[in-house]
């Protein structure tokens, strides 16, 4: 497989973070490196935000859509997770997330792809210059968060797989390992396990998605999804699929794990949209956290979550109240 990636789409350079002096970058590189990512964080700390820092970030140092949005403080981001291999309580991932290994780690890619084939997790990140990975997004669901994540275009990673003509679709499975993960192993555990997502492989292969590998300058907390988590900025947040160890290009749209519990409630696309109610309530607000009942710190919610410029041309012509 080859380690450098060439000929990628970068990513307008005002939607990269450039300073990244900040970062714990020299760690985690020589961790990368060394294949030990994942002993930049103990695994005791990583299941404890506390010992994750908030960085420090000047205007102008974001992405162009949420650039004068303040960041979500990392205790709020990495303590009110849905996690549900963990249990179903927002406290659950902070709390029982520390259970599950992530070292080793591999990821497998199969299906219509000319080289498949299984990866390890520092052969992934050998490909990728994290220093100049820094992304701020906002993610959305009834709640949402500005995050600096720290992640490479989903993109790049595929391209080394060489999906052939015929892929159409992306379907990614996190890590199923019950005697690691409580909320599998629960009788009132709802998925059928493990859990899945898909995206058209359009949208997979905008530069906006993110395989992502850290946030706040260091590498994921279990709860977040340690150690590869996909992040798509202008979708709502269960799209973004934790703790990935498979991706498969397909020719027909994958079913994924929200669509096989309610698919009146969650559709494939499932893009951000203020115009299309969730059957059981309005999507015309978010709350950003940290929000409490005395100070819900309520937000309209924007259309793509605010990235319309770069995205909206994917669904051009479609009915977006029908694929929703
Ligand atoms: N494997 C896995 N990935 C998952 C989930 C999950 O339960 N299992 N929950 C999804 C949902 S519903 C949301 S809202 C986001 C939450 O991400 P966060 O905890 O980082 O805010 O993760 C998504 N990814
Ligand atoms: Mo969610």
């Amino acid at each position: 497989m080859t380690r450098k990636i060439l000929d990628v789409p970068q990513i307008a350079s005002a939607e990269i973070t450039p300073e990244a002096v900040w970062l714990n970058r020299r760690n985690l590189m020589k961790a990368a490196a060394a294949g030990t990512l994942t002993a930049t964080l103990p695994a005791s700390a990583a299941a404890d935000p506390s010992t994750l820092k908030p960085l420090a970030y000047t205007k102008g140092q974001c992405d162009a859509c949420s650039a004068e949005e303040p960041l979500t403080p990392v205790e709020d981001a990495t303590s009110y997770n849905n996690f549900y291999e963990f249990g179903t309580d927002k406290s659950d991932p902070a709390e029982y997330a520390h259970n599950m290994t992530i070292d080793p780690w591999a990821v497998q890619v199969s299906g219509l792809v000319n080289k498949p084939g299984k990866l390890n997790l520092e052969d992934i990140l050998g490909g990728f210059d994290l220093e100049e990975r820094i992304y701020r997004f906002r993610c959305v669901e009834a709640w949402s968060m500005v995050v600096p994540w720290i992640g490479f275009p989903l993109a790049d990673l595929l391209r080394r797989f060489e999906p052939t003509a015929d892929a159409r679709y992306v379907a990614f499975k996190t890590l199923y390992r019950p005697e690691e993960m409580r909320g599998t192993r629960s009788f009132t555990s709802v998925i059928d396990w493990p859990y899945k997502e898909g995206l058209r492989l359009d949208e997979a292969m905008h530069p906006l998605t993110l395989m992502t590998v850290g946030l706040y300058g260091k590498t994921l907390p279990n709860q977040s999804g340690a150690p590869l988590r996909l992040i798509v900025p202008w979708k709502y947040g269960f799209k973004s699929i934790k703790s990935i160890v498979s991706i498969e290009l397909t020719d027909r749209q994958p079913s994924t794990s929200w669509q096989e519990l309610a698919a009146h409630e969650y559709g494939f696309f499932s893009n951000v949209n203020p115009d299309v109610d969730h059957p059981r309530w309005s999507q015309r607000y978010e709350r950003r956290l940290p929000s409490s009942l005395f100070k819900p710190n309520r937000v309209p919610t924007q259309l793509f979550n605010g990235y319309a410029d770069q995205v909206a041309s994917l669904y051009a012509g479609m009915d977006l109240k029908k694929y929703y």
